[in-house]
């Protein structure tokens, strides 16, 4: 029987002319940390200082016996970052270039000095760009020019680290006459039959002797004899429970155990893995309104509601199992229920797709391509093929994963950004994208969609980012316009937009320590790394509220409220047309360090206000009121499994609280359907002074997740639309009066007045706290209990310091 020995442990990093300890997995970069020899690059400027740890080489080493009592000992790395020589004793044992790939070296009946040394990732990246020739991207680092984590190199919510090391686990394997080399799980479901097709190819030693596969899943048991290497076992699970995606259904999970036997019964090696029982279907299909984008998981069509991930930490080996974790809890928590992995990031580790296969997740992965042209020759070439096929393979088990999708904007970038006349006729990967990749997905993976990009409208027939024809990326409303913008257009299926703002308070004071926090303070300029950051956060607030002077607590609150105004404006208008829109991906869920970005929830993994916004606009039901062709509507947006029938109640009122008209409406939207209804003209608010409120009352039945939430609060416990006619700055909020009082586990406020996005930032008295709401907004005697867990709790005053709302501009 295979026998595995993990090699974590002995190994050190070579440093000047010492030696450090080492983990693996591991990094360099955090070796360097835990010696104490490299201040901590999240802080401060320290980025700056540690730039040369990028640019050299380095060495890791330890002991190796690979001598044993069976035939053949393998050396396996399941991931090596990135470039490397690995030797024993002095002796070659082969070289690497793919951060992407796992590797195996035969080490039988060796033992000595194993040594990998790294080769900076810029040295190859610029010799690989030298022999082919430069190829235009986004960014000037060389990301491009070899296989490696592109946000490595610095993107534009992202440090420049670019990191070395053995960054997934490594062991030896110790076989005799032969092992199970790879597996290709194909699931299907045929009319209430799950089955299970297994594909296997096995490596075999010199000797030559019968094998036999034997698989069971759901208490059925086949088995399958090896012809040469190969051998398939097919099973049949009647009646299995369908996997799901949240909010749809159950996620049942079987687990499927796989044995290779010798002639005599001896079992040689074993692979376990969970499969899930669903279908997936991606209809592009051309339709009146241009061609659609809609996923279709077991028949049922969905809006997606996402987010797009990008690695949860620059230095993706410290990131835990139970890390991944909780940041997927706190996705599925915002009612998230689509993760777009990021083509700038990685194929992720199995814990990251375990979680989300438990927790309902749908996935859809990009392979590892972003915003640049990439060379399509030699050693390239043959890399991208070698790790498209071992990634296609290793994550076919998991039913979270429904879509694959060549790369992030490689396609639009050659269209628009005007890399078509710069490359002249060069390779830029189009060959991948519409060639090598989705040959490889129909050859190894046929049961999963495949894209060719992000943006990409289906063929050349049409602009790649065009919104009636496929996916599209929404940028130029934040790069240029107001966030009103996002409800000109009805794109088929928006795979990324979104809006920035600080993190939370507690993060930004741990990353800056010491420094007098301004909105162009050193830091705060350091930790925002996007193009005119600073000068597209202000002018996009400034269409909204005075921009506060000198007064950073407001400035940052103000910033992180215009964030989720933004991002609700998109959502609310775009899931309002489903089915025409088929989901939104807003960038970006999390971040890799402390810093100004598009993210939910920060580096520190603080959730920002957005955050609770999206479990407001990602809730089963969402209510929203709009401006439409001259008068007022309603959407009533219902995505649970069944109907939603009440009243509404539409108040006009006036800033000071007077109802100044009111009217009762039925309201009837069928199981995952969009209601409209008018709004009468005589409600319609006018003027600096006036608003609209409308609520939907609580049902018995409605599900508690989307409860009270955020600006969506009812009175009792309902949803709750506003429709305020003039821009904030305009409206003649009167001055803010409240109470505050605590409560059992939280803080109790009373408004006097009407308080608009209130918010709690409960970190800035606790960094442990963490409050379970975000803005909400009071009308006149109205209250709010903004629970907070991890706190040492304050008193009432000092909680009204961490309060914060919308004042009338002066
Ligand atoms: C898109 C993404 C990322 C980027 C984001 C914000 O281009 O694909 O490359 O971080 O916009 O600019």
């Amino acid at each position: 029987m295979l026998e595995a020995t993990p090699l974590g442990d002995g190994w050190t990093l070579r440093y000047e002319s010492d030696t450090l300890p080492a983990a693996v997995p591991g990094c360099v970069h955090t070796d360097l940390l835990a010696a104490g020899a490299i201040p901590d690059p999240f802080l401060g400027r320290a980025e700056s200082e540690v730039a040369w740890v990028g640019r050299r080489d380095w060495t890791y080493e330890r002991e190796l016996d690979g001598r044993s009592a069976q035939e053949q000992t393998d050396l396996v790395f399941d991931g090596l970052d990135t470039v490397a020589e690995i030797s024993l004793d002095g002796r070659l044992l082969g070289t690497v270039r793919n951060m992407h790939r796992s590797y195996r070296f035969d080490v039988t009946g060796l033992a000595g000095r194993l040594s990998v040394r790294f080769v900076s990732a810029y040295a190859e990246a610029e010799a690989v760009r030298g022999r082919l020739g430069e190829r235009p991207g986004a960014y000037a680092e060389p990301y491009q020019y070899v296989r490696k984590m592109a946000c490595s190199f610095g993107w534009d919510w992202g440090p420049t680290l670019v990191t070395a090391g053995i960054w997934r686990p490594v062991r030896l394997e110790h076989w005799s006459t032969a092992r199970i080399a790879r597996v290709r799980p194909l699931v299907a479901v045929e009319e209430g039959t799950g089955v299970v097709e297994l594909a296997v190819d096995v490596e075999r030693t010199r000797v030559e002797a019968p094998l036999t596969l034997e698989a069971t899943v759901g208490g059925v048991r086949a088995r399958a004899q090896v012809e040469g290497t190969e051998g398939v076992v097919r099973l049949r699970v009647p009646d299995v429970a369908l996997w799901w995606p949240r909010g749809y259904g159950g996620q049942p999970l079987y687990e499927v155990e796989l044995r290779l036997l010798h002639r005599d019964g001896e079992p040689l090696d074993a692979w376990r893995r969970r499969v899930g029982f669903r279908t997936v279907g991606l209809d592009t299909s051309p339709d009146a309104h241009g061609t659609g984008f809609t996923l279709a998981v077991n028949g049922e069509r969905l809006f997606a509601r996402g987010v797009n991930w990008i690695p949860d930490d620059v230095f993706p080996s410290r990131i835990t199992r139970a890390r991944y974790r909780e940041r997927l809890e706190q996705a599925a928590g915002a009612g998230v229920d689509l993760v777009r992995v990021w083509g700038g990031g990685i194929y992720e580790s199995e814990d990251f797709y375990d979680a989300c296969d438990e927790l309902g997740l749908l996935v859809w992965q990009d392979f590892p391509f972003a915003c640049a042209a990439y060379p399509e020759e030699q050693p390239l070439r043959g890399e991208v093929e070698a790790e498209a096929r071992e990634n296609v393979v290793r994550l076919m088990p998991h039913p979270s994963l429904v879509l694959w999708n060549g790369n992030n904007e490689n396609l639009w970038g050659f269209r628009d950004w005007d890399w078509e006349p710069r490359l002249a006729g060069d390779s830029w990967g189009e060959g991948y994208y519409l060639g090598l990749l989705p040959r490889v997905v129909a050859e190894l993976d046929p049961t999963r969609p495949y894209t060719a990009g992000s943006p990409w409208s289906g063929s050349w027939r049409h602009h790649p980012n065009d919104p009636a024809h496929g996916t599209h990326h929404s940028w130029e409303v934040w790069n240029r316009e107001d966030y009103a913008a996002y409800r000109r257009s009805v794109p088929r299926f928006v795979a990324e937009f979104g809006w920035q703002a600080p993190p939370a308070y507690a993060t930004l004071r741990r990353a800056l320590p010491g420094e007098e926090l301004a909105p162009d303070s050193p830091g705060m300029l350091h930790h925002q790394k996007a193009d005119d950051g600073n000068g597209k956060l202000h002018r996009g607030l400034a269409r909204h509220f005075a921009v506060p002077d000198g007064d950073f607590g407001r400035w940052h609150y103000l910033m992180q409220l215009n964030q989720a105004r933004a991002v609700a404006a998109g959502i609310e208008h775009w899931r309002s047309h489903w089915p025409v829109c088929a989901g939104t991906v807003v960038w970006q869920l999390n971040d890799c360090w402390p810093v100004t970005s598009w993210a939910a929830i920060d580096g520190d993994g603080r959730e920002k206000p957005l955050y609770h916004e999206l479990r407001r606009l990602y809730a089963d039901r969402l209510l929203t009121l709009r401006e439409a062709d001259g008068g007022l509507e309603l959407a009533a947006v219902n995505h649970a499994a069944d109907d939603w029938a009440g009243t509404l109640t539409l108040r006009r009122m006036s800033v000071e609280g007077e109802v100044l008209g009111r009217a009762e409406v039925r309201l009837a939207a069928g199981a995952r359907t969009v209601a409209r209804l008018g709004v009468p003209r005589e409600l319609a608010p006018a003027g600096p002074k006036e608003f609209l409120v409308a609520d939907a009352e609580a049902e018995a039945d409605a599900e508690a997740e989307a409860d009270g939430d955020g600006a969506g609060a009812g009175g009792a416990g309902g949803l709750r639309a506003l429709h305020f006619p003039v821009p904030d700055r305009e409206v003649l909020y009167p001055v803010p009066e409240f109470e505050v009082a605590l409560a059992p586990g939280g803080v109790t406020v009373t408004a006097r007045t009407l308080v608009r996005d209130l918010l709690l930032q409960a970190d800035r008295l606790d960094p442990g706290a963490r409050a379970d709401r975000g803005l909400v907004t009071l009308l006149p005697g109205e209250e709010v209990t903004i629970g907070v867990r991890g706190w040492k709790t304050p008193d009432a005053e000092t909680a009204r310091s961490a309060l914060y709302c919308v004042e009338p501009t002066r």
